[in-house]
């Protein structure tokens, strides 16, 4: 990663990996060379055992309204298609560790799909999430079609798509697309906070816990249930879970760490 670098900015409060998109100027449209740096910075902490839980945040105007709608403008298929920018995404989708997305502002298009490829979504109330692709000919390219549809429904996620219709924070909040709603002078004190939290939790079980909710969204319902329990009793090998279950048992604090 360029440490000059004004793309993104990274930091570390704890055991919590914050990474920040900074191109206001175009609402953190993500350019191919952000989308770089993010991946890096996330794989970065993703291999670092100290941080546990990552946040992704935009600004409060935009968390990021979309892929650089100027590096497709005159793109051939077969530009796209070299680009191959659908690897760059599948490596977000192989980060271990928890990332929670806080979200202010414009939410669209790849700026929403970045946000649903996270595993929460913390919200201000002035949060829009779109995929208005289809004003410029296109549709979801980074499986916004998929994820949008499995996180809110067939029926509302057909009107984002085909009509491109934003939906509020609060509305995202009802359909199941978001965990949390607060004010946008916190939404990424709440971000940091839930991090925290989780971070404070045993993290094997924490990432496995990830694995396997994951897991839920692309098996059967008998196939996740064999995956939950073989990972279930995996968990009985780490020193965290003798840990939990003796610090219950002796009413204190339990001190996890990761093994
Ligand atoms: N790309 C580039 N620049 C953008 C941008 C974007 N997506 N969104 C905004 N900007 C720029 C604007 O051009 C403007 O720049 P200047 O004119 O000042 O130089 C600046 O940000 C401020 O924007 P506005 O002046 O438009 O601000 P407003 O408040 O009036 O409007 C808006 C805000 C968010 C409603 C509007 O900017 C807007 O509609 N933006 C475009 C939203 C959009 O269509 N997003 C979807 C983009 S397509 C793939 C993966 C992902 C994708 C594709 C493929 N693969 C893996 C293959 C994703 C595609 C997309 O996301």
């Amino acid at each position: 990663m360029n440490p000059m670098s004004e793309l993104i900015l990274v930091k570390t409060e704890g055991h919590v990996g914050l990474v920040t998109l900074n191109r206001p100027k175009v609402l953190n449209a993500l350019s191919i060379e952000l989308m770089d740096e993010l991946i890096e910075a996330l794989e970065r902490f993703d291999e670092d055992d100290e941080v546990r839980v990552i946040v992704l945040a935009g600004s409060e105007r935009a968390f990021a309204a979309g892929a650089d709608i100027g590096d497709m403008a005159e793109a051939s298929v077969l530009d796209m298609y070299r680009r191959n920018n659908l690897a760059r995404w599948n490596r977000i989708k192989q980060v271990r560790t928890p990332i929670i997305a806080a979200v202010s502002g414009f939410c669209l298009g790849g700026g929403c799909e970045l946000a649903m490829t996270c595993d929460m979504i913390v919200a201000s109330e002035s949060a829009q999430f779109g995929q208005p692709e289809i004003n410029l000919g296109i549709i979801p390219g980074a499986g916004g079609t998929q994820r949008l549809t499995k996180a809110i429904g067939k029926y509302r996620a057909m009107e984002m798509i085909l009509a491109g219709r934003f939906m509020s924070a609060s509305e995202a909040y009802d359909a199941g697309l978001v965990t949390k709603v607060v004010s946008k002078e916190q939404f990424l004190a709440e971000a940091m906070r839930l991090a925290r939290e989780i971070a404070s939790r045993p993290p094997i079980a924490v990432k496995i816990g990830k694995e396997a909710v994951l897991k839920a969204q692309e098996l059967s319902l008998t196939e996740g249930i064999e995956f939950e329990r073989r990972v279930f009793y995996s968990l009985f090998a780490t020193e965290d879970q003798k840990e939990g279950m003796s610090a219950f048992a002796e009413k204190r604090k339990a001190e996890f760490k990761g093994k």
